[in-house]
């Protein structure tokens, strides 16, 4: 059977069952993804990081390689830097971003690293020692004036600070120290900039994290002000946690900002999104979803500015065709979340239908959507088929030639 046909079929089914299909295509048209700079480069973990031919190398190159991954799924137009990672060695960022714009992509989010120099043994903000807390302020601060010059409307902070062993440190110290620096970096937002804060339970620290859950990273954006927003990466949390509560309080709370979309089985493994547990992927669209559509405010208008951002790191399977699979699995996710039947929901809900609830809620997550997601990429002009279509373009075989096989060791590769 010839696409079109696949389409009608399912165009006419989920009609009859009251899904406003035309309005679904329409949204997911609208849907956008950002990738990380820093999953173009070679990156794995602790022990090894395995090159794969062809890695980006500069920023440039990276930036090459997100627009193919745009120009593929048609929804992928922003990129995320690393600062010092993506930082030309002329400090042009004009010409960066010129650059991004010549390849048809923006750039997106600034993320500030204050985890990989020497100084930041005991940790950046919080550090016992006030010059290392200056150094990491300065950096941060820095980055500030680095989002005017990429016209970047997010700084995303990620703070590896904590302790390794108890009695290490003052925890109400630690905590001290951190809110007064994350103030000033608060004040020196640009104008319009949005300022998300990061939560992680663990790792690099083992005993205390700084900033080691959703709770705190809530604490910090109310207390700092209404251009302060938790940021939730999906491998950031203890096993069995519920992720698609918090993004429902947040939500609900106008604090959550933006997520770091990957899958996890044990802990920060950083595997493609919807890889490990597709059905919390869709969970958690579906809580997005349900907010956007609603007239709960703040709700309503905190879901429709979410900034949904990729952070993964790819060891073993490649760079550009795992970051478009990451790409396809969100597109996939917000299809399903798009076909739940919201009004039936409720009157369930409101009835105490358990299960019946529940079956409407599963009736779209199994859906196959992918007749509806080939018409939405050829409308956008994108392939129907993206990861064929990838490795049918021979632009692997491109950078595999120009750029080799760099020499690694251990975590990430600037
Ligand atoms: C952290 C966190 C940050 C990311 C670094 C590389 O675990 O997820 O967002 O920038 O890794
Ligand atoms: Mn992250
Ligand atoms: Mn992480």
């Amino acid at each position: 059977m010839n696409h079109n046909a696949t389409y009608e079929i399912f165009a006419e089914q989920f009609t009859r069952e009251g899904v406003d299909v035309e309005f679904v295509k329409a949204q997911l048209k609208r849907q956008q993804i950002e990738t990380p700079s820093w999953g173009y480069a070679n990156s794995g973990t602790r022990f090894k990081t395995f090159p794969h031919p062809g890695a980006a190398r500069t920023t440039r190159e990276k930036l090459d390689d997100a627009a193919m991954v745009h120009k593929m799924t048609g929804i992928a137009s922003s990129v995320a830097l690393h600062i010092p990672w993506d930082k030309p060695a002329d400090g042009d960022f004009d010409a960066v971003r010129q650059y991004a714009q010549a390849q048809g992509i923006t750039l997106g989010a600034i993320n500030p690293n204050v985890f990989q120099d020497e100084a930041y043994r005991l940790g950046s903000l919080g550090n016992p020692d006030a010059a290392v807390r200056e150094m990491a302020l300065d950096h941060i601060l820095e980055c500030c004036a680095i989002m005017t010059k990429t016209h970047s409307e997010i700084l995303s902070l990620w703070f590896a600070d904590g302790t390794n062993y108890a009695g290490q440190d003052s925890l109400r110290g630690r905590k001290r120290r951190l809110e007064e620096n994350l103030r000033l970096v608060y004040a020196n937002l640009p104008a319009g900039g949005r300022m998300f804060v990061e939560y992680k339970f663990f790792e690099p620290a083992f005993y205390s994290t700084d900033i080691p859950d959703w709770g705190v990273a809530y604490a910090w954006a109310m207390k700092l002000g209404a251009q302060a927003q938790v940021l939730m990466d999906l491998g950031h949390h203890a096993q069995g946690v519920n992720i698609e509560q918090i993004v429902a309080f947040l939500l609900d709370e106008g604090k959550l900002g933006g997520f770091h979309f990957n899958n996890r089985k044990y802990a920060d493994d950083d595997l493609i999104v919807g890889s490990v547990n597709p059905y919390e992927l869709f969970l958690i669209y579906n809580e997005l979803t349900g907010a956007a559509q609603s007239d709960d405010e703040p709700a309503r208008a905190t879901a429709q500015r979410v900034a949904y951002m990729i952070d993964q790191s790819h060891n073993i399977e490649g760079k550009i065709a795992p970051m478009i699979l990451s790409v396809l699995n969100c597109q996939e996710a917000y299809a399903k979340a798009l076909m739940v039947p919201r009004a039936q929901l409720a009157d369930a809900q409101a009835n105490g239908d358990v299960l019946g609830a529940h079956e409407l809620l599963n009736h779209a997550y199994k859906a196959d959507v992918r007749p509806l997601l080939m018409r939405v990429r050829q409308e956008l002009g994108a392939p129907r088929d993206p990861l064929a279509a990838y490795r049918a373009s021979g632009y692997e075989e491109k950078i595999v030639s120009a750029r080799g096989v760099a020499a690694q060791t251990g975590g990430y590769q600037n």
